[in-house]
């Protein structure tokens, strides 16, 4: 069994209602979701004028391995409505794996451990709710220590778990 932790977001629709579908879609589908952090909500990172997003961490168990978890991820967004039209933009449902195991790839389709994921505090807030030992492959720092060090200033206000 391999175990992936994955960063969803929200910003489009019911945000809270979307989360919870994209749990319940990962449950059904890929895997099983071991845990789940208190959501957040978090000013936009990158295109910063567009709504606020909710985004939680998750933990899922998967017999699948990584390209395979990739795919049906991008179904499930699909799913739930997400369109791939402007980089950065509003979406009704992202789910970027984060780490896969100890995996390290960088293909053009899958970079892991998520490249950027050291610089979001959207990211790090939830996942070291959960999982505030997991040492990174590379950095060889936990998640709590990435999150002191993150440089990022957007605000990110924990609501506690998914209503
Ligand atoms: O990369 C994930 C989608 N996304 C987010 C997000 O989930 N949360 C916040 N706060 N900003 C974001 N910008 C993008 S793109």
């Amino acid at each position: 069994m391999n175990i992936a932790y994955l960063s969803l977001g929200s910003n489009e629709g019911d945000r809270a209602a979307m989360l919870r579908q994209a749990i319940d879609a990962l449950n059904h589908q890929p895997g099983s979701v071991v845990a789940v952090s208190h959501v957040y909500e978090t000013a936009a990172w990158g295109v910063t004028d567009q709504p606020d997003f909710l985004n939680i961490a998750v933990a899922l168990e998967t017999s699948l391995y990584a390209p395979g978890l990739l795919q049906s991820i991008r179904a499930i967004e699909a799913g739930l409505g997400r369109q791939r039209h402007i980089r950065w933009g509003p979406r009704t449902i992202d789910i970027d794996i984060l780490f896969f195991n100890n995996d390290i790839i960088d293909t053009p389709d899958l970079q892991l451990p998520h490249p950027r994921l050291q610089e979001r505090r959207f990211v790090l807030q939830p996942l070291a709710g959960i999982a505030p030992a997991l040492v990174h492959p590379v950095f060889g720092r936990t998640m709590s220590e990435l999150l002191l060090l993150c440089p990022d200033e957007l605000e990110v206000t924990d609501w506690g778990v998914l209503p």
